[in-house]
């Protein structure tokens, strides 16, 4: 199931290395948009693409990612708002389940029903254990998901989740406030579950400026995911990228 990108990520957490993922959402791209973003992401040395969104209404997912796959070398990996939003041509998925909330059907009702045809896409696959947390107001993510998100304050709650999912055997965390999030997940969240799991540790939403992505990543995130906030400002990935990486390798 797992191999190359995910051993990636597991060596650079193991070296402290920070990594900085751009994500893609097909339903707002075209190719000349593309083309920017991929030129930006690759000469600020981006380190992944998240591609997917909670509805694409667009068909652009195949096309985008062939794009990407023709112009750069940057690894593609899908983030999926529904089972529907699996393309053979990524490099790898984010098999999410939603553990933060109780929906069965996001836990692993869409699983069963779409097993077959993840297995088959022959992708990477990535056991995500999926936790959206409050970030101050009604998201895609949150109202689509039918679940309520652990409450910005509750690091215990959080933590104990990310627990959870790592002693289930998933093998990442994704820690999400919602795309457009008001508030950020705070940096004594991040740290709290950080240091209670080994799995590298994503962190998302409502993240718009890069001392923000700096912060996160010294309380403990492996890895940054901004999507709005360059939508709005391409030129930000070039900063984002930097203040990732800036943050001091372990000695
Ligand atoms: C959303 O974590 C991602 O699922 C990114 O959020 O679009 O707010 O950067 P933003």
């Amino acid at each position: 199931m797992t191999k190359g990108i995910y051993n990636s990520l597991t060596e650079r957490k193991q070296l402290g290395k920070k990594s900085f993922a751009v994500l893609i959402d097909p339903d707002k791209v075209t190719d000349d948009n593309m083309e920017q973003l991929i030129q930006l992401s690759v000469a600020a040395g981006v380190d992944y693409f998240l591609v997917g969104g909670s509805l694409v209404i667009s068909s652009y997912l195949d096309e985008c990612l062939q794009l990407i796959k023709k112009n750069c070398s940057i690894p593609t990996i899908l983030f999926p708002g529904s089972p529907s939003q699996v393309s053979k041509y990524a490099d790898a998925l984010l098999y999410l389940s939603l553990i933060s909330g109780r929906n069965a059907d996001l836990l692993i009702g869409q699983h069963v029903i779409s097993a077959p045809f993840v297995k088959q896409s022959g992708l990477e696959i990535m056991p995500t254990g999926y936790m959206v947390i409050d970030g101050g107001a009604p998201t895609t993510v949150s109202y689509i998901s039918n679940a309520t998100p652990i409450p910005s304050d509750k690091n215990e709650i959080a933590m104990c989740t990310a627990m959870a999912g790592e002693m289930l055997g998933m093998k990442l965390i994704y820690m999400d406030a919602g795309s457009g999030a008001k508030r950020a997940i705070t940096e004594d969240m991040i740290a709290k579950v950080s240091k209670s799991i080994d799995v590298p540790l994503i962190i998302g939403g409502g993240i718009i400026e890069p001392e923000k992505a700096y912060l996160n990543c010294k309380a403990g995130a492996d890895v940054i995911v901004v999507g709005n906030a360059i939508e709005k400002d391409p030129n930000l990935i070039k900063e984002m990228a930097a203040a990732v990486h800036s943050v001091p390798v372990k000695a």
